[in-house]
């Protein structure tokens, strides 16, 4: 075979494997095997100075023309893959502007906020303000100033986290009820009458139930003023429960103990869940307990700056969380606090 034959051998085996090229890369390493420096066609056209000199001339016309040949086929083959390539881009990135889009999802308020509205506009009609005292809290505030000397019984009905102190320093812990906040609004407004409410979080070291949490609010109400009766909180409670449940809501109060109160009550509606009947929600009593409410004790109205011998006050602490659940018919506290935004997207 002479050295054109092979190179004319040569020449169709690089067209026809350049055939076969699908990709880029395959196309680089169709360069380097036939046109590279170490390539085919390096390694063939070597081959020219051994041939006759007067063979030479044509056979390296012919050479190059081959060459020449070749890497148009290459450029083509290059042009026809980059344009593959871009083709296939597109198609992968395409956008079906027929799909339909994502809605956003959209924040909305935490049912216990929900509820705290509405039960600051309930009590906002009857002329109760809304007022604010500290989470953090001293013995005295929690307890002594609500009548309850150090080591009184009645300390047991809240069970308490205490904050680390150093020695000396008074006891800090977080208020296990709103009634401090009494004495604050007492102390600002004495010796005028005062309608208020303090809302807020509350802690208690409790075993979580259904309806108990470790982590709850509360609303506290006061009213003090002269010749405020006891006849008074039940109408303002009644009153409450029919603006926010409805007139055909059924209630009742219950003769309780509160050391700040006397006399003292609890307040129920009507379980939601069984219409009375009883179930696992109202410990098969039919009743859900709202609220402690009572006539302010003498001593806690002097306590806040008052004259018991002047006015007479009355005062309630109610749960929202349970509010909110006799309202809504929910039948699990603990969803409140469970960040579940199933939960959280029925309100
Ligand atoms: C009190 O905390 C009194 N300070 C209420 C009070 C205020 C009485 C003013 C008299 C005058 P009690 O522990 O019962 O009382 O709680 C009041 C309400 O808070 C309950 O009726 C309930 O609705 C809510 N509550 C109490 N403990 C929890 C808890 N662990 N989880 C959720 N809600 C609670």
């Amino acid at each position: 075979m002479t050295l054109i034959d092979e190179l004319n051998q040569l020449e169709r085996e690089a067209m026809a494997a350049l055939d076969g090229v699908e990709n880029l890369a395959a196309l680089a390493e169709w360069k380097s095997a036939f046109l590279g420096k170490q390539g085919a066609f390096s390694r063939l056209s070597r081959g020219l100075g051994a041939l006759p000199a007067a063979e030479r001339p044509a056979a390296g016309a012919r050479f190059n023309a081959a060459r020449a040949a070749l890497e148009q086929a290459l450029e083509q083959a290059e042009a026809r893959l980059k344009d593959a390539e871009r083709q296939h881009a597109f198609e992968a990135e395409q956008v079906d502007v027929t799909l339909p889009g994502r809605a956003p999802s959209v924040g909305r308020l935490h049912p216990t906020t929900q509820i705290l509205r509405t039960i600051y506009s309930a009590l906002g009609e009857m002329g109760f303000q809304v007022w604010e005292s500290p989470e953090v809290e001293t013995d005295e505030f929690n307890f002594q100033l609500l009548n309850m000397p150090p080591d009184h019984p009645a300390r047991d009905m809240w069970d308490t986290f205490y904050l680390e102190t150093a020695p000396g320093e008074p006891t800090l812990l977080l208020r296990t009820h709103t009634s401090p906040g009494q004495i604050y609004a007492m102390r600002a407004n004495a010796p005028n009458p005062v309608r208020a409410i303090l809302p807020g979080k509350c802690y208690r070291y409790e075993q979580v139930t259904a309806r108990h949490e470790m982590q709850f609010y509360q609303v506290e109400g006061i009213a003090i003023g002269e010749r405020i009766s006891f006849a008074d909180l039940k109408g303002t409670l009644v009153a409450f429960a029919e603006r926010l449940y409805g007139k055909a809501v059924r209630t009742r109060f219950r003769p309780s103990y509160f050391p700040f109160t006397e006399p003292s009550v609890e307040f129920d509606i009507e379980c939601f869940l069984c219409s009375g009947e009883g179930c696992r929600v109202c410990k098969h009593s039919g009743w859900l307990e709202i609220l402690g409410a009572g006539m302010i004790h003498p001593t806690v109205l002097r306590n806040g700056g008052y004259d018991p011998e002047q006015v007479s006050g009355f005062a309630f602490g109610m749960g929202p969380e349970r509010v909110a659940m006799l309202r809504y018919g929910i039948d699990d506290i603990r969803w409140f606090f469970s960040g579940d935004e199933r939960f959280l997207q029925q309100f």
